[in-house]
């Protein structure tokens, strides 16, 4: 999509242009909003501003819209198509690490109440399972900022290549 495109939209229709980009309705309303945007770089940075104001809430309805790590993505829908191609390093993973993350991802949801949450693009298997165990040491509070953290960066690489 242009960003001229995008400013000129109705207020629904550049709603659901953003609607992949993480399960916030707020979020999305605020960048519709907040148009018309003179630069990418401005767009960029208005999303970023807004996600770092996101709470334990947010997290929660923005959840509901990432299958875990290393689980077959099944669906022809926008997001799944996006979170197959994130996770793609996970296809080239064997079997040890498959099942190391399955258990990882198990623990992670009994300490925490919620599903292990990574910026999977770019990063190896191996690596998102190093990330994940740190994690796990970590408390509470310092856990769900980095969660929120991570949710940032994957909003912000969807927002960009919405409009590349
Ligand atoms: C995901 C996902 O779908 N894309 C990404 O970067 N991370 N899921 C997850 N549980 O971390």
């Amino acid at each position: 999509m242009e960003l001229t495109t995008f400013n000129q939209l109705s207020a629904d229709d550049a709603h659901a242009a953003l609607a992949h980009c993480v399960a916030i309705p707020a979020w999305q309303q605020a960048m519709v909003a907040a148009r018309p945007y003179a630069s990418l770089d401005a767009l960029v940075a208005e999303g970023d501003r807004l996600a770092r104001q996101w709470q334990r809430e947010d997290l929660r309805l923005a959840l509901s819209a990432h299958p875990r790590i290393g689980e077959r993505v099944s669906g022809a829908g926008r997001e799944a198509s996006l979170s197959r191609n994130e996770q793609s390093a996970m296809q080239q993973a064997d079997e040890a690490l498959q099942q190391a993350m399955l258990q990882g991802n198990r623990d992670y949801e009994a300490r925490f109440g919620r599903v292990f949450l990574i910026r999977a693009k770019g990063r190896s298997g191996k690596e998102m399972l190093a990330e994940l165990e740190r994690r796990l040491g970590n408390d509470d509070q310092t856990e769900q900022q980095e969660t929120l953290d991570q949710l940032r960066e994957i909003t912000l690489l969807r927002l960009k290549e919405s409009f590349s």
